[in-house]
């Protein structure tokens, strides 16, 4: 039995669905890696940025704090509360000192305050923005040269969030 003109009509519609399909998978893969290169190289320039700022300055510190962040025989004396901790322990996401002055890069101490880096200094004369720590890697920019969202990135380690220097 020979297909009808009917049956060949629908046969002809699914191939052309399919081929829809196709070709509307390739191109959303294209436009996710072109973004995801585009957000790769966004990164890249603001990496240039930050690599002006001297290399002992640990993310988040206020400028007139950094001389507490000079690791003094692989120690860290917590700035107010005074217990000393391993260097390694400075911004390692985990909260050991009891003002929070180890983690001044990362939300893990509840009272954080983190400071954007030198970067959005240009915009306040004499300190850089300070935010409440828990607004470090939220998703949403806050510092204007994009300083507290830094670590939150896909499976190919790309930052999901890019947030441009407007300062
Ligand atoms: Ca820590
Ligand atoms: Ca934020």
């Amino acid at each position: 039995m020979y297909p009808s003109k009917i049956d060949k009509f629908i046969l002809h519609i699914t191939r052309r669905r399919k081929r829809t399909f196709v070709v509307a998978t390739v191109l959303a893969s294209i436009l996710f890696i072109s973004y995801q290169f585009k957000m790769y190289y966004v990164m890249s320039h603001q990496t240039e940025k930050y690599k002006i700022q001297p290399k002992n300055i640990v993310k988040g510190t206020h400028p007139a704090e950094t001389r507490f962040y000079t690791p003094k025989e692989g120690m860290f004396t917590c700035i107010k509360s005074g217990e000393s901790i391993n260097f390694n322990k400075v911004n390692d996401d985990y909260c050991d000192c009891a003002d929070s002055s180890d983690e001044p890069g990362t939300s893990a101490c509840p009272d954080g305050i983190f400071y954007c880096s030198n970067v959005s200094m240009s915009l306040n004369k004499k300190y850089p923005k300070r935010i409440p720590s828990s607004k470090i890697n939220d998703g949403i920019c806050d510092c204007c040269d994009g300083s507290d969202e830094y670590g939150v990135k896909n499976l190919l380690n790309i930052p999901l969030v890019s947030c441009p220097n407007v300062c």
